[in-house]
């Protein structure tokens, strides 16, 4: 738990390509925390549980098709129905580790050949992330790592796409950890970069918007 009642907790960000390792990693960061007493919760984007998350996960599965506008606008969206939950939380105290945000939103859209600022728009006024660790990987690489699912996104040339979309999208919230390392040096890397980071909200960092 927070330190003293001012104290609030951190939002860090995974990003990467499909098969980076973020799911893995988001895991044992959030045993580790916890394990360091923190208040903290794992949070994934897209959250396919509400309403509009069944309509991205009926979309990404192949169950239904949709206008591309329309699809970003729904991934948006489910960002948006989290917003103020999200703001009570890291204010009360508690970090969010966040599988995939705003990043992915834009630079799969983009990558679609969506215009990238018209893609930025509906993300801003979000919370912006205090951290974002990218999970670095090339798209070949990653389609190694024991193949493909059969969802929407998941080829080998849309991937180099995306990647090229996400490099557009790098500021100083961004720490790059190569993620064609082990599990266990990738894991090492994360634990450091987070706990620096979550320090300084602890400290009393100001939380800010997408995109400032
Ligand atoms: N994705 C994810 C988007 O296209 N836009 C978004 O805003 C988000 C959050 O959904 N291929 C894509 C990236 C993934 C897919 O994500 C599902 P996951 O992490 O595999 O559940």
């Amino acid at each position: 738990k927070g330190a003293n009642n001012e104290s609030r907790g951190a939002l860090v960000v995974f990003e990467g390509l499909d098969r980076s390792g973020k799911t893995s990693q988001c895991g044992r960061l959030l045993s580790y925390l916890e394990g360091l007493g923190h208040s903290v919760e794992l949070w994934r984007f897209p959250d396919r549980s509400t309403s509009v998350g069944q309509m991205i996960s009926a979309y990404l599965t192949n169950k239904s098709q949709l206008d591309d506008h329309t699809i970003h606008l729904l991934f948006s969206a489910n960002r948006w129905d989290k917003r103020s939950l999200m703001e009570t939380k890291l204010k009360a105290g508690t970090t969010l580790i966040v599988d995939r945000y705003s990043y992915s939103g834009v630079a799969f859209s983009s990558a679609k050949g969506l215009d990238f600022e018209w893609c930025k728009a509906p993300e801003i006024g979000l919370i912006a992330p205090d951290l974002v660790v990218y999970l670095d990987i090339p798209a070949e690489k990653a389609a190694e790592r024991g193949g493909y699912g059969g969802e929407r996104y998941e080829q080998l040339e849309f991937q180099r796409k995306v990647a090229q979309h996400y490099k557009l999208l790098e500021d100083s919230s961004w720490e790059i950890v190569d993620a064609c390392q082990t599990l266990e040096v990738v894991e090492k890397q994360v634990k450091e970069i987070v706990l620096e980071h979550v320090t300084t909200c602890q400290k009393g960092k100001a939380l800010s918007s997408l995109w400032s």
